[in-house]
């Protein structure tokens, strides 16, 4: 197969998420078009859209990935940003929609800091690629 070779999400491991553009995105030193924000969470929509409504849904505090997710912040983080995403999907104007995590780069995790894709406002296929 090609793509990543094995380990290499091992290695991505060794980015650290307060070393990516989403960590400037939180600190407010890179804008976005802010969709939601609250004490553990900010939804922004993508700057590459691949549907009419595409929101980046992320924990504040940095976290790399599903893999790290290790501390009662993160679970908590994480929980919380689960109950708020229908709320936020709301405020797209859908109530239908896919969430996406990709974990790891052969999964084309991009960004080194936990995210899950808002996808939806169209139809959308199933299976994914
Ligand atoms: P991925 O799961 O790591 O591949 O997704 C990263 C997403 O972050 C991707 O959809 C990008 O378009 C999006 N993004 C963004 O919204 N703003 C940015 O400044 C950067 C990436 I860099």
């Amino acid at each position: 197969m090609e793509g990543a070779k094995p380990g290499a999400t091992e290695a991505a491991n060794q980015i650290d998420p307060k070393d990516t553009i989403f960590a400037k995105i939180v600190a407010g030193t890179i804008p976005c078009k802010k969709v939601y924000e609250d004490e553990y969470c900010l939804a922004f929509d993508d700057i590459n859209p691949v549907a009419p409504v595409h929101v980046m849904v992320i924990p504040k505090h940095p976290v790399s990935g599903v893999g790290n997710l290790a501390t009662e912040q993160d679970k908590k983080a994480m929980g919380h940003i689960m109950a708020k995403i229908h709320h936020i999907a709301s405020l797209k104007g859908i109530d239908s929609y896919r969430l996406v995590v990709n974990e790891g780069v052969q999964a084309q995790q991009s960004v080194r800091w936990l995210h899950i894709h808002l996808i939806g406002g169209r139809q959308l296929a199933w299976p994914p690629g």
